[in-house]
């Protein structure tokens, strides 16, 4: 028998048409591998109800990413985010409340064996469990104070980041991955045109399987 690999999966974004070939080219099987989604799962691309519905075939995790994040803030009445949830709403149609219970389930981060995965990143200032989830979906960069966390002339958090425990992350697709000892960025763009990213463990391997074609227009950062 095969040992049991974690396998944690870049920002889908509702590509599913290439999460199911990045699924086959992994040969994942969801009796004997454990499959951590890094969050943003679904919405900007063509199909997130397909996205969702593979998750749910791997029987896997996922954490909680910006755009799950802002679904639940809009249904919960503390955000306008009108304009996408009422898309995913007609996508989903009647498994919409579905989607909305299980990502009330997804946590802000994992930490597990010497690994800690969450979307967006760690504020330096803080421990992980003290972090508001705002802040882990969304970080990008440090300005020393905790005020704005998303200023492109400041450093990304993870300049800042000196523990041996790996941290896997998704959010900034500019970057198209980030490869250190103790970090790695696994949001590769694909719902921009470029690809979609898996991380396999123990072997550190990085799988990749290319978009079919840019579903929408990369912000500049
Ligand atoms: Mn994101």
């Amino acid at each position: 028998m095969k040992p049991q690999r974690t396998i944690i999966v870049g920002d889908v974004h509702g590509c599913a048409r290439e999460l199911d070939k990045l699924v086959g080219q992994l040969d994942i099987d969801p009796h004997r591998d454990r499959v951590l989604f890094i969050g943003d799962l679904i919405n900007k691309g063509p199909d997130s109800r397909g996205a969702f519905e593979i998750y749910r075939q791997l029987r896997a995790q996922s954490l909680l990413g910006n755009h799950e994040f802002a679904l639940l803030k809009h249904v919960d009445g503390e955000w306008n985010w009108a304009r996408n949830a009422k898309r995913l709403q007609k996508e989903f149609g009647h498994d919409f409340d579905e989607l909305i219970a299980t990502i009330r389930t997804w946590p802000g981060y994992i930490e597990t064996e010497g690994l800690l995965a969450v979307h967006a990143g760690v504020r330096p200032d803080l421990p992980v469990a003290k972090t508001p989830m705002a802040d882990l979906v969304s970080i990008r960069t440090w300005d020393g104070k905790g005020v704005d966390l998303q200023n492109p002339a400041n450093p990304p958090w993870f300049d800042f980041y000196d523990d041996p425990q790996l941290v896997v992350f998704g959010h900034w697709a500019a970057l198209e991955g980030v490869q250190r000892d103790n970090v790695i960025g696994l949001d590769t763009g694909c719902v921009y045109g470029k690809t979609l990213s898996a991380l396999v463990l123990p072997e550190r391997e990085i799988v990749c399987v290319k978009a079919k074609t840019a579903y929408c227009a990369i912000r500049k950062k």
